[in-house]
């Protein structure tokens, strides 16, 4: 079975009502708790229909984006990885994911040097590498400190960019299966996806790039039609999800779990 794309474990975080206050590029208006609540539960519904074990942890008052807990770590078959996020109000998260991930994995390194930022949004973990995208939250030290400890692991892994504006790398593209990639065009011009199958995402949908594979489905946010269908024409079996709330907060699909399968 494919590490990238089955899985039998997801983390997730029930969103807190600080969430009001959590980071955001432009200010398109204040996320609905309610609202994001249902989003989030009908999110971890679908991951739990694919068979897997969700780990549901509390929300934390004092982190209002720690709903997104991809940015904490990152989850390989060997280990995982604790990150040290470059927003100075996230970088407490991941202290908090720590111990949560130590009760399932054997080995859970961390970044630790004060230089050294990156984040789990730009990290796309593909059968063959491991491609990171240096960003306002992600530096060349955190991806050198952070090939560091995974190449012991076989991995190898390849710096590339997040188009100025984006977030993070994934906010741009996700992996659908072990050779393909849904890309928008200002990303996949970059040439980082020589190589791989890439379908684009619609013009004018580029909020759709952010998606998951999780075991058998895909699970991308609703209300893009193009791109649903063009990926539900690749062969894949599409589940879309209500993401208006996340997305004022420029989250996604990848944001809110972390997926692994552990080793103990
Ligand atoms: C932030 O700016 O950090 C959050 N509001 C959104 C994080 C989204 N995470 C992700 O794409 N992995």
């Amino acid at each position: 079975m494919s590490y990238s794309t089955h899985f039998t474990h997801a983390i997730t975080r029930c969103p807190s009502a600080s969430i009001t206050a959590g980071l955001r590029a432009v200010d398109i208006g204040t996320p609905d708790l309610a609202l994001m609540l249902a989003h989030h539960a009908a999110y971890i519904a679908v991951l739990k229909e694919t068979g897997a074990e969700v780990i549901e942890l509390p929300a934390l008052d004092a982190y209002p984006d720690s709903v997104f807990v991809e940015d904490t770590a990152l989850c390989l078959p060997q280990g995982a990885v604790v990150m040290r996020p470059g927003a100075p109000s996230r970088l407490g998260e991941a202290a908090e994911m720590a111990p949560h991930l130590r009760a399932l994995y054997g080995q859970v390194l961390e970044i630790t040097g004060s230089d050294s930022f990156i984040e789990g949004g730009d990290i796309l973990v593909t059968e063959r590498e491991i491609l990171v995208g240096r960003s306002a939250r992600t530096n060349t030290t955190g991806i050198a400190e952070l090939t560091r400890l995974v190449t012991p692991w076989g991995h190898s892994v390849r710096e590339v960019h997040t188009p100025p504006g984006v977030l993070h790398f994934k906010t741009d593209c996700s992996l659908l299966d072990t050779e393909t990639v849904l890309a928008t065009d200002r990303l996949a011009a970059s040439g980082c996806f020589d190589g791989y199958r890439v379908i684009p995402v619609a013009t004018g949908e580029e909020a759709a790039a952010n998606t998951i594979r999780f075991n058998d489905v895909v699970l991308m946010p609703a209300g893009f039609p193009r791109t649903r269908d063009a990926i539900a024409a690749a062969g894949f079996a599409v589940r879309e999800i209500g993401n208006s709330e996340c997305a004022k907060l420029d989250g996604g699909m990848s944001c809110l779990s972390l997926r692994f399968t552990p080793k103990r």
